[in-house]
């Protein structure tokens, strides 16, 4: 029995309303996030300093995959996601390649970003990814700019803004969430409520009880799940993206989880008490899910073999995809800073 997905045996008949196919394509990129997130730290711990495929620093999502996953499987091609840098989930989602992330993570040749960035911040607004901003929350008011500008244009398309409990005592939150209440903008504010932000905890990040309880002030639906139940994100986030799309305005959902790893892979993240991580680590996101779909009958046991074994292909293939490039020497980053008129 499934230890820690509650909704999906007492709410059977509301999680059935999430079709198989899109529940079995959020389980592969779960295990594909994970694991290509596992690769990186890997690569990262063994590497050869002359030849690095992990050029910089690694911000993973271990532990909390079921949120990025969950949240941009919502969406439809036309809607857009102004990624965090704990949304390597997300990227998938959207369509990013893991060859295209190891060349990114590489500075190869080919990279998203040309070599001009070694890790998370990219994006592609062809697929309407927007690239992570790196001062933290500074990724909310562009989702409120995206999001008036469809307003404006008069199209449909909703946006999905995350940020973490650190973020949350950003100023610049408070003027986004007001302002998106103010004009009913159609964006959908994901809290990923991991409960540090690097070495500070939540008990020092803010008094207040329920971080959700925020959207009460700006006039607009707020609310708190579990952030490591994948159908719950997933329900959650699409009544928000359904709610923007009739034009009712933003919702704010508060997803708590905990992160299973350092603030990156030069982390140990020694600050955080054993105990704490041991209980998370008994609600991962991916065991919990897996359960439920064996359960259900929705995965068998060789399905879920095949689907282990394409993800590791395809992280075997996308680093040594990455590995046969030529690095990206320093000339390029005079390119593609400014955008052609
Ligand atoms: C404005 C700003 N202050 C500080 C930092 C340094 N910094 C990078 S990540 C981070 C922690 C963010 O915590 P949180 O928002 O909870 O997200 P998490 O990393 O836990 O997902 C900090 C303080 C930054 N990037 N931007």
């Amino acid at each position: 029995m499934a230890r820690h997905l509650k909704v999906a045996t007492t709410e059977t008949k509301e999680t059935s309303a999430i079709p198989r196919e899109k529940l079995l394509s959020m389980y592969y990129y779960l295990l594909l996030t994970r694991e290509l997130e596992n690769r990186v730290l890997t690569l990262y711990q063994n590497q050869n300093p002359m030849d690095p495929l992990i050029v910089g620093k690694g911000y993973l999502s271990t532990g909390q995959e079921a949120i990025s996953v969950g949240s941009a499987s919502t969406l439809e091609t036309e809607d857009w996601y102004c990624a965090s840098h704990r949304d390597m989930g997300a990227h998938l989602v959207r369509g990013f390649t893991p060859r295209e992330i190891f060349l990114q993570y590489g500075c190869r040749e080919g990279s998203p970003t040309n070599g001009k960035d070694g890790n998370v911040h990219f994006g592609d607004t062809k697929r309407h990814m927007i690239s992570f901003i790196s001062h933290m929350g500074s990724n909310l008011p562009v989702g409120n700019g995206v999001a008036a500008a469809a307003l404006y244009k008069g199209e449909k398309s909703v946006v999905i803004a995350p940020f973490g409990d650190g973020a949350s005592s950003q100023g610049v939150i408070h003027e986004t969430m007001n302002y998106a209440g103010v004009f009913r903008l159609p964006v959908v504010f994901v809290l990923n409520n991991n409960q540090w932000a690097i070495s500070t905890p939540l008990s020092q990040q803010t008094a207040a009880k329920n971080l959700y309880d925020r959207a009460i002030g700006y006039g607009f639906a707020g609310k708190a799940v579990d952030g490591n139940n994948i159908i719950e994100v997933y329900r959650a986030v699409k009544e928000g993206v359904d709610r923007a799309r009739s034009g009712a305005g933003p919702t704010l959902i508060e997803c708590r989880t905990m992160r299973l790893a350092g603030h990156g892979t030069h982390d140990p993240a020694t600050y955080i008490p054993k105990e704490q991580l041991e209980a998370w680590k008994k609600k991962d996101p991916i065991p919990t899910f897996r359960n439920y779909l064996t359960e259900n009958n929705i995965l068998s046991n060789e399905a879920d073999r095949k689907v282990q074994e394409r993800v590791q292909t395809e992280i075997d293939d996308a680093v040594e995809y990455a590995r046969c490039r030529p690095m990206i020497g320093p000339s390029p980053e005079l390119y593609q800073v400014f955008s052609k008129p």
